[in-house]
């Protein structure tokens, strides 16, 4: 026999409806919101590090600007998902310790080496790309603080998916070594990019639960997809080469047919022995503890401010 609490959850999802943060909710809702959202966070955070190892680099003060704003965005929507995680219960500073212990996860794409200029390229192209195909069905995600920041961050998104094409557009209209270049970052990311979207469905075991949650739109597989079908016309235009012998379109089924991804691969990632999985955990830790006296001062203002209101 359903609570009445149960049943009015039940209607609120069967109905399109969104779980607010004061609404009841299962445990087990409030637990994979929590993981999510939380993860998705981290990701924010910790993908501010390939591409801030370029901002000094950047070839004019045009493009540096433009990579700061981005990686300032990027800044932004971590903080933005830490309050949405927030609102369900669990403090900024427990999240902040997880991270840093290495007990939480974060996107294994962020594991990957920024060698080149072209990976800037690559990075917004791709890895930009790959998020907005994954966020846009989560603005429709049944937490309304989930749903709603993801608007916003997928606005951002989309600006950051067209200045990494263009980075990328710029070099292949440009000498041969430049071509080189573009075309080698892109062989680089191309696969990490497809693993981003999470383990086949058949080894994903939060699928099921999260879709019928109405958290989750579609399976990892079915988005894994239609980036694919995505990026095969943008290829084109740009002139690269996707680095899959075995891609074909299957004009059965309307859909393109990839070559293996190399799952042992992405799980070595996220077990943290990916190429940079200590160095940028490493950086976040020495960020946080060189961050310390900000903290302090900051609550030290907020107790002054505190204690002025109540004289
Ligand atoms: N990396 O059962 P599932 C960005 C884990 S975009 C690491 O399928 P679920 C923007 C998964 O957590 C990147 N771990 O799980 C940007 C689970 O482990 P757990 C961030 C992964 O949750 C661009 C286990 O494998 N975007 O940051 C990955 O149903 C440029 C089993 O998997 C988001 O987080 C992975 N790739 O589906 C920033 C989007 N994939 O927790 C800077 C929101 C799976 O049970 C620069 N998240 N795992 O221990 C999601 O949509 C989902 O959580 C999925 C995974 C689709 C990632």
């Amino acid at each position: 026999e359903l609570s009445d609490d149960e049943r009015l959850f039940d209607e609120l999802i069967a109905n399109e409806q969104r779980i607010e943060p004061r609404d009841w909710m299962p445990d087990a809702y409030r637990k994979t919101l929590i993981r999510q959202i939380s993860q998705h966070a981290h990701s924010e955070i910790i993908g501010m590090q390939p591409e801030g190892n370029w901002i000094t680099r950047a070839p004019s003060l045009k493009r540096k600007a433009i990579l700061m704003a981005k990686v300032q965005d990027e800044a932004g929507h971590g903080l933005y998902l830490y309050s949405a995680a927030q609102t369900l219960g669990i403090t900024r500073d427990e999240m902040m310790d997880q991270l840093i212990s290495g007990k939480a996860k974060y996107s294994s794409i962020f594991n990957y080496p920024t060698p080149t200029w072209a990976d800037m390229g690559a990075i917004g192209w791709l890895v930009d790309g790959a998020a907005i195909c994954n966020q846009v069905p989560l603005c429709r995600a049944s937490y309304g603080p989930y749903g709603r920041a993801m608007v916003r961050v997928c606005k951002e998104e989309s600006f950051h998916q067209r200045q990494g094409f263009e980075i990328l557009l710029s070099l292949m209209q440009g000498t041969d070594e430049q071509k080189q270049m573009a075309q080698d970052a892109v062989n680089r990311w191309y696969w990490p990019s497809l693993a981003m979207f999470g383990p086949p469905d058949d080894q994903s075991p939060n699928s099921a639960q999260s879709m019928k949650w109405k958290i989750k739109r579609f399976t990892n597989d079915e988005l894994r997809q239609r980036f694919v079908g995505m990026l095969v016309p943008q290829a084109e235009i740009l002139g690269v080469t996707l680095p899959d012998p075995d891609l074909r379109f299957d004009d059965e089924t309307g859909q393109y047919v990839i070559g293996e991804i190399d799952w042992d691969e992405f799980f070595e990632v996220l077990r943290g022995n990916g190429p940079c999985n200590a160095e940028r955990l490493e950086r976040r830790r020495t960020a946080h503890e060189e961050g310390a006296w900000v903290r302090e001062a900051a609550a030290e203002y907020a107790r002054k401010q505190a204690l002025k209101t109540k004289a």
